[in-house]
């Protein structure tokens, strides 16, 4: 339906843009001049590159993501809310590049008291971060919601694209583990198997290297899409599935009463981008999670979890060979480089996904 409706100018280069994943938002290398609207399915660090390419060819007002929240959590008293702050600390231009989490100039004087103390310190929080976690829970406690909050975050940093966290409800992604991780019989053991933990104590606690037997949305059932949410799905001429972790990203976007219809309607105008290439997550545990919960960690079998939700899957050159599988599952294959190691790369791939 938008083929035609994209303005991109190809001519104009990304790479005046500074060397960071994130193009300065009000730049001048926006380059889009259409009314085009885009909607972007979203998890962490994939889905931050891949919107830091589409704001570099999109003028970003057009844009809106729609944010995983399973992966937040509440340590120290605060509420934190790691992929939300991950886009928005990447598209500011201000996360720490080594990691791709954090802010980029971070001290660590707070963990290392609450180190001193003996607290919980396996979740680092560096003291620049701390600030948006204060800020955020101080608003909770004021009685405003994660939108609104969210939306004065992304303000404050200069952000023109919208950032919707797909719930303003708890939500929270479970693991339960094939073991209990330590070598030692598992506590805590739900159906033979081992402990059911939160997302981080999964992903940042035992650095996701315990095999998973299932994973599960706590709140999904009760949940409501946020304010927006299916409106910007609905009204969308591109939706993208960012190439995000679909089990643990945006599984439980879909997880929330309405998106996944939402999402089902729109399909002849959705693209998604494989996070899977030759066989590998470029980052976290995706290949390892597809494998365990009983799908293929190739493009394949991303091809088949996302047939019913998008029209064409972006897959890099180095799964050429798999086009005609991934063509077979039902969902047109797409050859691009898919990953994002430079802003050239990340504006191509937009091009890319919103031509379609
Ligand atoms: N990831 C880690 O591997 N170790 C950490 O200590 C850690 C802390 C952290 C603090 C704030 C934040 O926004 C993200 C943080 N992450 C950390 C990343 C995060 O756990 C994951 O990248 C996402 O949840 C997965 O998308």
């Amino acid at each position: 339906m938008i083929f035609g409706r994209w303005l991109l100018r190809p001519g104009s280069r990304p790479c005046e843009l500074p060397a960071h994943v994130g193009a300065p938002v009000g730049s001048d290398t926006v380059q889009e001049t259409s009314d085009s609207l885009v909607a972007v399915l979203a998890g962490g660090v994939g889905a931050a590159r891949m919107l830091s390419g589409i704001v570099q060819v999109l003028d970003p007002s057009h844009v809106t993501a729609i944010v995983n929240v399973g992966d937040d959590l509440e340590l120290h008293g605060l509420r934190i809310s790691p992929d939300l702050d991950t886009i928005t600390y990447t598209l500011a231009g201000e996360i720490n590049p080594e990691t791709g989490w954090g802010l980029k100039g971070e001290s660590w004087q707070a963990m290392d008291s609450v180190k001193r103390y003996g607290g919980i310190s396996w979740f680092g929080l560096g003291d620049r971060d701390l600030g948006t976690h204060l800020y955020r829970t101080q608003r909770f406690a004021e009685g405003a919601t994660l939108t609104e909050i969210t939306a004065e975050i992304t303000d404050a940093w200069g952000l023109e694209l919208r950032l919707l966290p797909v719930t303003d409800d708890r939500l929270r992604t479970m693991v339960t583990l094939a073991e209990d991780g330590t070598g030692s019989p598992s506590t805590g053991v739900r159906n033979g198997t081992g402990p059911e933990v939160g997302f981080q104590e999964y992903f940042v606690q035992r650095r996701h290297g315990v095999p998973v037997s299932s994973v599960r949305f706590d709140g999904a059932d009760a949940a409501k899409p946020g304010p927006d949410v299916l409106d910007a799905l609905a009204g969308a001429d591109r939706v993208v599935l960012a190439p995000s972790n679909p089990i643990v990203s945006i599984d439980p976007v879909l997880a929330v009463p309405g998106v996944r219809e939402a999402l089902v309607a729109r399909r002849a105008d959705t693209v998604a981008v494989s996070p899977i290439v030759a066989g590998s997550a470029l980052k976290g545990p995706a290949d390892r999670l597809l494998v365990e919960l009983g799908h293929e960690a190739t493009v394949v079998g991303v091809a088949r979890l996302y047939a019913p939700l998008a029209e064409a899957l972006v897959i890099d050159h180095a799964d050429a060979d798999l086009a005609g599988a991934v063509a077979a599952e039902g969902i047109r294959p797409i050859l691009a480089e898919s990953v994002m190691r430079t802003p050239d790369v990340a504006a191509d791939l937009a091009r890319t996904v919103l031509a379609g």
